[in-house]
């Protein structure tokens, strides 16, 4: 750096985008983008990778609105997994590796597995595969509660001969047959009679219902998951693809750290994690997003200190106002093809497109996440009014979860070696944000936003925003103008909140 103190770091508050000429309205454009090089997704959202935010329920609901979710960590790897298993499994075009039973399981059994994996019914198989019937809340409904540990699945089961269809049909042959027999499954067999698939009902409905979703290949969800680089990392990154993730973030708090660098380098050398793309991260400098790009990241995350429960800047002294972090990242990631993500800071819908003319070309949100259905924890009532907690994963509450042994938050924060609970360095804090209805809302307006940014700007698709946007700095004046002033709200906004 020549000029330390000529080099200034801006935030979102810091700048504008300059409205211009502009022939799209905003309901013509395409918020569609790159999440890592190989994966595109119609909404430039990810929700954190907290124990506050991410779970099953939210990376469903994230997929399902175009953008996607990526589980946290501060979980054992199974748990984790299983996470990443429950969104693969939530709908899908066709399931290629359905859950079964068998003819001599007891219908308790099969209760419990279906409401595990939240389905209504099972194929039955032989031990070789070969499909001999179906059990579904149909079959069970007269069983009474007393019996069901008793009742055998044979006895209930709906036997063959099933209307089933061959691999290989297609979704609007299927969807037809469905319509035909008023069935709800369709189970599908090879020339041997063996189960090789399942296509349901409630996965068209849910298609027609959210026709952004991200989906994969074979129209499942599309699902993230952290990853760290200490400890059993290498076994948690494996268990996760096994379970089908779709991206794996390595995520610590300095993603220029040499394990991170060796980890992402080892994770794409590997054959095993061909098909699974890999986000490095956090930096917040050029260099920072050169070293993940030549270890071989498929997308970079920006961000060091600016999420709204961290303390980094505070306790360290260390990060880059999120602005011009993401500006820097993306001057060596925009050369290299690798596209960036700004994480953390977002407070306003108008934040997303600064973020994408800063450099990024998506976002991921916490704050404005925690606060959902759709987030893990219970509501909290204080004072009548609703709320969620919050936490960084760096504070003590998240570094302290798990215990000393297993360390998962805290190697976060490269604390994983500290002996007692007594002696962690927090980065972050606790808390709580107010409560906000459903994702699905939430995302709606932060969409509606970015849309209308995207009609100031001129721009019909993202990549148009980030080539035409423009900025202007202003001033602790001009911030206070763009804010509501010198009145009194007394109506409830959707997309705005002092
Ligand atoms: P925000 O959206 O401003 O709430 O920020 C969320 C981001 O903050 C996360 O995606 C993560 O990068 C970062 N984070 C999580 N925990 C902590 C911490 O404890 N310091 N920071």
């Amino acid at each position: 750096q020549p000029d330390p103190f000529g080099f200034v770091g801006l935030t979102y508050d810091d700048v504008m985008l300059l409205p211009g000429a502009t022939d799209v309205i905003p309901s013509e454009v395409d918020t569609s983008t790159r999440l890592t090089r190989r994966i595109r997704v119609n909404a430039p959202l990810l929700s954190s990778a907290m124990d506050t935010v991410t779970e099953t329920r939210m990376a469903v609901a994230m997929a399902r609105q175009g953008g996607i979710g990526i589980i946290h960590r501060n979980l054992s790897i199974e748990d984790q997994a299983n996470h990443v298993d429950k969104v693969k499994r939530s709908e899908s075009g066709m399931i290629t590796n359905p859950v079964t039973t068998t003819a001599d399981a007891s219908v308790a059994e099969v209760d419990e597995l279906c409401g595990k994996f939240r389905v209504s019914g099972l194929p039955v198989v032989e031990p070789d595969g070969k499909l001999v019937g179906i059990i579904t809340n149909r079959d069970m409904r007269f069983v009474r509660p007393a019996a069901k540990a008793t009742t055998k699945v044979h006895e209930v089961m709906t036997r063959m001969p099933l209307i089933t269809a061959p691999t290989g049909i297609t979704a609007d042959d299927a969807m037809q047959i469905l319509a035909e027999h008023k069935i709800e499954k369709l189970p599908l067999v090879d020339g041997d009679g063996k189960l090789t698939g399942l296509i349901t009902v409630k996965d068209y409905d849910k298609t027609e219902q959210y026709p952004l979703a991200t989906k994969d290949e074979d129209g499942r969800l599309r699902v993230g998951a952290a990853i760290g680089f200490f400890g059993d990392a290498w076994q948690r990154a494996g268990t996760l693809v096994d379970a089908g993730v779709d991206v794996l973030v390595v995520d610590t708090a300095n993603g220029e750290s040499a394990g991170e660098i060796n980890i992402i380098k080892r994770i794409k050398a590997d054959p095993a994690f061909k098909n699974v793309d890999v986000i490095g991260g956090n930096i917040a400098t050029r260099s920072g997003a050169q070293a993940l790009i030549d270890a071989g990241a498929d997308a970079v995350k920006v961000g060091v200190g600016p999420g709204s429960i961290c303390t980094t800047r505070v306790v360290a002294g260390v990060g880059v106002p999120q602005v011009t972090a993401v500006y820097e990242a993306s001057l060596a990631a925009r050369e290299a093809g690798v596209p960036i993500i700004a994480d953390g800071g977002l407070q306003y819908s108008g934040d997303i497109a600064k973020a994408l003319v800063a450099g990024a070309e998506s976002v991921m949100l916490g704050s404005l996440l925690a606060g959902t259905d759709e987030s893990p924890g219970d509501l909290i009532f204080v004072n009548g009014k609703q709320y969620k907690t919050y936490r960084g994963m760096g504070s003590l509450g998240a570094m302290q979860a798990r215990g000393k042994k297993t360390s998962y938050s805290r190697d976060r924060y490269f604390q994983a070696d500290v002996p007692s609970d007594d002696e962690l360095i927090a980065e972050g804090i606790e808390g709580k944000v107010a409560y906000r209805g459903a994702v699905g809302t939430v995302v709606y307006q932060l969409l509606g936003g970015l849309r209308q940014s995207m009609f100031y700007v001129g721009a019909r698709s993202i990549e148009e925003l980030r080539s035409k946007g423009k900025f202007v700095r202003i001033t602790a004046a001009g911030l206070k103008e763009s804010h509501p002033h010198d009145i009194q709200m007394v109506a409830e906004a959707p997309n705005y909140r002092r």
